[in-house]
């Protein structure tokens, strides 16, 4: 209770909105911008001295992260994939595919999972021209018996690029999920359509939140023991009232007889 002493309640509630604020405005959250979310068919291991190619068309001006379907031959299986996202420099029409500039590198663990499972590979966001096309290039240096295999569609299912095997095009696709990081604002800025008057301002929901935040602080305020000191002035006061309208228990609840000159 003593550590509250002299911290007043105005400051609790400005510390935890300060927080709040800084929270929201350095957060963020990944949003899937376009996926191919068909993984029935398995592609060939990427093993050693192979490669395999996914060209896709970037949704927005931001990546941050990719998912993949990947099984595995073995599930004790316990090899290494190399994601990277490269630069097209040439058109991406089924001919020989030129890469740019490599933009991101991941290594996968893949004794990290054990069975066909959806795997995230997560980067630094990245900038990108919406609408052009790179390339998701997967390596590995492990032999064919514990590869990873791919899961996607022998057909083309995702019209914003295809599946290239040692540089030769096929008619597949990759399973696939693109996303970018969103802040806050972003988000807010999303989910406008459905929000009703006068919720469909952004700074409406970050005040009520930040109102939100204060009312907090002041609860962690009171919880800690502030108002012993902070507003004891008041407390005395209201304790004071509250005492010359209900009378104390141990004298017997509220039928006892006015005390004063009628008592004998
Ligand atoms: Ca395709």
């Amino acid at each position: 209770m003593s550590r509250m002493k002299g911290i007043p309640s105005w400051l609790a509630m400005v510390l935890v909105a300060a927080v709040a604020a800084i929270w929201l405005g350095t957060t963020s959250f990944p949003i899937l911008d376009k996926s191919q979310i068909v993984s029935g068919a398995q592609l060939p291991p990427v093993s050693a001295g192979h490669e395999l190619i996914q060209t896709i068309r970037a949704p927005k001006d931001t990546m941050s992260r990719i998912d993949l379907m990947l099984g595995k031959p073995d599930k004790e299986a316990n090899g290494e994939l190399k994601f990277q996202l490269v630069e097209v420099v040439g058109p991406d029409d089924g001919s020989a595919l030129e890469l740019g500039e490599t933009l991101r590198e991941v290594e996968l663990d893949t004794g990290s999972f054990e069975y066909t499972s959806r795997q995230s590979f997560e980067f630094e966001t990245v900038d990108v021209t919406p609408g052009a096309t790179y390339a998701i290039r997967l390596t590995s240096n492990d032999p064919e018996n514990i590869a990873a295999i791919p899961g996607g569609w022998l057909i083309d299912n995702y019209n914003g690029g295809r599946v290239y095997i040692d540089g030769e095009v096929t008619q597949a696709d990759l399973y696939l999920g693109i996303f970018h990081d969103a802040g806050a604002g972003e988000i807010l800025e999303k989910m406008q359509p459905w929000r009703p008057t006068p919720l469909n301002h952004g700074s409406v929901i970050v005040v009520f939140f930040l109102i939100g935040a204060a009312t907090f602080g002041w609860l962690l305020w009171v919880v800690a023991g502030g108002r012993v000191e902070g507003q004891y002035e008041g407390q005395k006061e209201r304790e004071g009232s509250l005492s010359a309208t209900i009378p104390p228990a141990e004298s017997g609840g509220g039928k006892q007889p006015p005390a004063g000159p009628e008592a004998p």
